[in-house]
């Protein structure tokens, strides 16, 4: 049997400078299949490095998983149409963040959809290995009778685009990370590939293998009652983490076998739980390893032991999440943080020698010219502290963050903005599974902020201009 997972290459956006980040959502997945299924044939296809054409001319597959993000579904499902076309027998499924809150709005508009993974995709796609879409496989929203063409036109002269009936959903459930196996970076071929777009945004670094890990899934934060940022668009609100001492293992055969000597940590912040960082501290220094660590970090997590403890696991640079320089917007953006103490953790990694990635975002509801100017004026302040690079977006209310929930709870207000930017209402949000990143931003400026979109745009800019390096929001491409 052939698996082929596939994240398509984003169309009619830039793609980010930040190729070297892997596929690990699909490689977690594809390695839980050769482990319970050896001789499956796992192919990943990742549209960074493979152009998206020859994707498609290439899948062929028993079982076809697209893994999109809101700027590479459109693809995705031109991919998946095709392929259910020339080869109507590959069982198409679609799983990962984009698509898991919207996975009933789906797959009743998509009829060359098999399935939908919501959520976690291990344990699910190694039970559709095993015996295909059935109500034993977790998180798979499937079924629902594809309707006559003459229902399908009575649903969209009512507004509804479906082909499909009600759908089934069977119960979600989370994997423990513990139990998962590592991800094998040999599915991955030719990893200098990810690691030349490293080299060419920091030079510095040039040469260096950069491999990405998933050493904790979630945040301490978003899991207690109350907390999770506005803008946070994780699709559960666990916190889950690997065996440090394992975790630490896998990381000496990523050393010596892939000739990994920085990780790329993708937990949403690796240093609130002190006693897992100290464990696996202890088994760095244990093990000998040398690799420097990139990660993120929650500003109001950071003291003199996190530092030292970065400093045992030779951090090289922490990203945080300042996300505005107001505190009426921090209070909105229900970070739980001040700018007084993220000024202190500031100061304590740039005293270490930890280069800090800072980000801010623009567009809370309530933002203002005043607001605004305190966010630029407190990058700046960061910058002339020692912070090496900004990183900045607008708000995208992406499904199923809290900021989206505010959105669809106040359609009147939606409605005015999307009228004042002169836009035709084909589908509402909610009945319509194509979000575009930057209508989305726009609407939600349009109806929620104090100044205009290009009022913020142009402040993006200044925001862009403060570090050598910068990471950036979606910029739509020329043609
Ligand atoms: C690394 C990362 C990136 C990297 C790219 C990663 C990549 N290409 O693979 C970069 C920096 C480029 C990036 C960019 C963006 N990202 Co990002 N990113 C992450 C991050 C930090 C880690 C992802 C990861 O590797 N997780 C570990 C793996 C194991 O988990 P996973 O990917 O979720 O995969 C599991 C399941 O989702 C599922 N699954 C995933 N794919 C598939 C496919 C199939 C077929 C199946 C069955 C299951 C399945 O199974 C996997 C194993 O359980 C997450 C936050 C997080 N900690 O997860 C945000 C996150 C995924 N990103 C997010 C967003 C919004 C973006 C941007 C849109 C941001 C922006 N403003 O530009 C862009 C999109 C650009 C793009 N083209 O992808 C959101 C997605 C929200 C959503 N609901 O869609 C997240 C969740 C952050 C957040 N807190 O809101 N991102
Ligand atoms: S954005 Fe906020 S809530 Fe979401 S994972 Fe990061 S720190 Fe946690």
């Amino acid at each position: 049997m052939k698996l082929q997972l596939v994240l398509p290459q984003e169309e009619n956006y830039q793609p980010l400078n930040e190729g070297w980040w892997l596929p690990l959502g699909l490689t977690s997945i594809g390695t839980s299949v050769k482990a319970s299924h050896p001789d499956v044939e796992v192919e990943i296809l990742d549209g960074r490095h493979v152009p998206n054409d020859e994707i498609s001319n290439r899948l062929d597959g028993d079982i076809v998983g697209f893994g999109p993000s809101v700027t590479s579904y459109v693809p995705a499902l031109r991919m998946a149409k095709e392929l259910k076309e020339k080869s109507p027998s590959s069982l198409v499924v679609f799983g990962g963040p984009y698509v898991t809150p919207m996975s009933g709005t789906i797959l009743m508009r998509r009829s060359f959809i098999d399935g939908i993974v919501a959520m976690d995709g291990e344990e699910s796609l190694e039970k559709i290995v095993a015996g295909g879409l059935s109500g034993e496989v977790p998180n798979l929203t499937f079924g629902g009778e594809l309707i006559s063409e003459d229902l399908q036109a009575h649903a969209r002269e009512r507004g509804l685009d479906i082909v499909r009936g009600p759908v089934r959903k069977t119960p979600r459930r989370m994997i423990r990370v513990k139990d998962a196996p590592f991800p094998d970076i040999s599915l991955l071929p030719d990893l200098e590939k990810y690691w030349q777009d490293f080299w060419r945004t920091y030079p510095q670094h040039d040469g260096k293998g950069i491999i990405a890990t998933a050493a904790q899934r979630g945040c301490t934060y978003r899991a207690r009652k109350g907390g999770g940022c506005f803008f946070c668009s994780r699709v559960d609100n666990k916190y889950r983490v690997t065996d440090p001492k394992e975790y630490a293992e896998y990381v000496k055969l990523l050393e010596g076998k892939f000739g990994a000597n920085i990780i790329e940590e993708s937990s949403d912040d690796l240093v609130a739980n002190k006693n897992w960082l100290r464990r696996f501290a202890d088994a760095y220094e244990e093990l000998g390893l040398t690799v420097e660590y990139r990660l993120f970090g929650r500003a109001d997590k950071i003291d003199e032991e996190t530092i030292s403890l970065l400093k045992r696991i030779r951090a090289q640079s922490v990203f945080v999440g300042y996300e505005s320089g107001d505190e009426d917007m921090l209070k909105v953006c229900n970070k739980s943080l001040s700018l007084d103490r993220a000024r202190h953790s500031t100061k304590l990694l740039v005293n270490a020698g930890i280069e800090v990635v800072g980000a801010f975002i623009l567009g809370f509801p309530g933002e203002s010219e005043r607001s605004v100017d305190n966010t630029v004026g407190f990058a700046q302040e960061m910058y002339e502290m020692g912070v090496g690079t900004i990183s900045y977006a607008i708000l995208t209310p992406l499904p199923p963050s809290p900021a989206w929930q505010f959105m669809r709870a106040q359609p009147l207000a939606v409605l005015q903005s999307r009228l004042r930017r002169g836009v035709t209402l084909g589908t509402d949000y909610g009945n319509s599974d194509v979000l575009d990143p930057v209508e989305l931003q726009q609407d939600f400026v349009g109806a929620f902020c104090e100044v205009e979109y290009d009022y913020l745009t142009d402040r993006l800019r200044e925001l862009s201009e403060i570090s050598e390096v910068d990471t950036g929001d979606f910029v739509p491409s020329a043609n």
